[in-house]
């Protein structure tokens, strides 16, 4: 069976869980708690030497970290993950989106406020740059999903899960979503596709 290495209120842990959920695939969950320094033991640091969670274990011992390249493994060959290349490059851009322009942002301000240990670097000129940067790639969501029921098109797809895992917590994480109404009603779309489970879901194997 497939181990997934993760925290449980983690968005990018939940990525991989939420897939695996809406593919009724077991697998195994093993929790390891990133904020309270899990990730940084020598155990730990022999699968992952970057020290994050998720990681991925396949039945035959390989490993394999970085949520969205989860995603892309275990999403192949599913209606999650289109053929076509083009269709699939789409995919492709939405979660190096949401990599590079969306969780520096939103995963960081919830995190800030989520985990008293950070409070300390919660200063109010970053939370600021967090807020401006982060409502900016909620916008770019706002602006495509204006023209297309879900983030890469007409379609459901893994790009879906990579950005809803912390878009839908930017409300906690201090985003006002009464600007972005074409993301919140996308939200709903994500959370009534066929297998939705929510953020805390565990595999009853855990
Ligand atoms: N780009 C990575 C980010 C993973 C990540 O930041 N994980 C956090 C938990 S959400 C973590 O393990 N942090 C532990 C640390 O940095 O020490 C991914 O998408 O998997």
């Amino acid at each position: 069976m497939l181990t997934i290495y993760g925290m449980h209120d983690s968005g990018n842990c939940y990525k991989p869980r939420l897939l695996m959920a809406k593919l009724g695939r077991p697998f195994r969950h093993v929790e390891v708690n990133s904020v309270s320094g899990e990730t940084r033991t020598a155990e730990y640091l022999a699968k992952n030497p970057n020290g994050k969670v998720p990681l991925l274990e396949l039945e035959d011992g390989r490993l394999l970290a970085e949520s969205n390249a989860i995603l892309l493994y275990l999403a192949e060959g599913t209606r999650l993950l289109p053929g076509d290349a083009y269709d699939r490059a789409l995919v492709h851009q939405w979660l190096f989106f949401e990599q590079y322009s969306h969780e520096p942002y939103i995963a960081v301000r919830r995190a800030l406020i989520k985990y008293p240990e950070r409070a300390a670097q919660a200063t109010p000129q970053r939370m600021e740059f967090l807020l401006e940067a982060g409502s900016n790639a909620l916008q770019v969501m706002e602006n495509q999903l204006s023209r297309t029921p879900f983030i890469a098109g007409d379609r459901m797809s893994i790009a879906d899960i990579a950005l809803f895992a912390y878009t839908q917590d930017a409300g906690f994480a201090g985003y006002d979503m009464s600007r972005f109404p074409a993301v919140a009603a996308w939200l709903e779309r994500v959370r009534g596709d066929e297998g939705h489970v929510p953020l805390h879901w565990l595999p009853l194997s855990a």
